[in-house]
């Protein structure tokens, strides 16, 4: 692997699965792997679990990890190109870029999109200006359009858990007060076509997700269709695709709460966290045993450790 941008750049992904929990059993056996390798780990966003299991797995594979927060402790960046910079941004993408890249063997970077230009968001222009400029193997800790590292770790947390070869996995949108990106369900959605499960995307009518990233999942409008018989109900707010960054509903009845869960085959309850309580998910459901949010957060490592240890075999 030379980048982890996105799905497309995992051959295999049941190899990059099972070199997880390979990880998972003992994730201290490769500490020679990333000796005299420095990670640096950028912020545009705000970060808890990107931030510590990345670092967790970096320092498991022997690498010097560096964080830097951008959000008011780096330079505003431009990230136009050819503009008169005489506003408020100090620092160009490009020498960010290139400067962050003459420091480290891998970068891991995270940019939220902006939610306002659905053409220039989608484009993932920031990632790939730090693709373009680093000089050094990027890893994606969520952009303006996916989550690779969340999906890697979803899909490893599946495996763990499943109770049938092909289990019903369905992706249901949840109210929220804010505008949240659509990288998650993206992301989650595009790994879910990787796989052989059965795969519905359940959102309220203007939040069909781009089909790029929905591609052959089943899309229901009614929350309670779409839970029956489920065995994983996978929970995140986004915001419209179709217009643009806009909060269309935030209507109650597609919050997670138990009575629809009753609906389904005993399904555990995923979401990739930070969680409103009360209004994505009930308190009764995420604290139920069928919830697998913490154990979803601890793979985080496990999944960047897979990633960081494909990347530096690289050579
Ligand atoms: C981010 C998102 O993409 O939805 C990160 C998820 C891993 N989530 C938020 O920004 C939540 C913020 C909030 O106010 O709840």
């Amino acid at each position: 692997m030379k980048h982890f941008l996105n799905i497309h750049d995992v051959n295999d992904l049941n190899a990059l699965v099972q070199e997880a929990l390979n990880c998972k059993k003992n994730p201290k056996a490769d500490q020679q792997i990333g000796n005299n390798k420095t990670l640096g780990l950028i912020f545009m966003n705000p970060s808890l679990r990107t931030r510590l299991s990345t670092q967790k797995a970096g320092i498991n594979l022997g690498m010097d990890v560096m964080v830097m927060n951008f959000t008011g402790e780096g330079w505003a960046l431009e990230t136009n190109e050819g503009v008169i910079m005489n506003g408020d941004k100090a620092e160009h993408i490009k020498e960010a870029a290139a400067v962050v890249g003459s420091y480290c063997d891998i970068v891991g970077l995270r940019s939220f999109p902006t939610l306002k230009d659905k053409a220039q968001d989608y484009k993932d222009h920031v990632i790939n200006a730090f693709m373009k400029y680093a000089g050094v193997p990027i890893v994606n800790l969520e952009s303006a359009t996916v989550h690779p590292c969340q999906s890697l770790t979803d899909v490893i947390t599946i495996e763990e858990t499943k109770k049938t070869a092909k289990p019903k996995v369905v992706l249901t949108w949840a109210p929220h007060p804010r505008a949240l990106p659509q990288s998650v369900a993206n992301s989650f959605s595009e790994w879910m076509n990787r796989t052989d499960y059965e795969f519905v995307i359940a959102n309220p009518e203007g939040y069909d997700l781009s089909k790029e990233f929905a591609g052959k999942a089943s899309i229901i409008h009614d929350p309670d269709e779409a839970y029956k018989g489920a065995d994983f109900i996978y929970a995140k707010n986004w915001s419209s695709y179709e217009n643009y960054g806009q909060i269309l509903s935030q209507d109650e009845n597609w919050m997670v709460d138990e009575r629809k869960m009753n609906l389904t085959n005993n399904a555990k309850f995923m979401h990739c966290l930070p969680v409103r309580r009360n209004v994505v998910v009930s308190d009764g459901v995420i604290d139920s045993n069928n919830s697998l949010v913490i154990q979803q957060a601890a793979n985080r490592e496990f999944a960047a450790q897979a990633v960081l240890k494909q990347i530096l075999s690289n050579g």
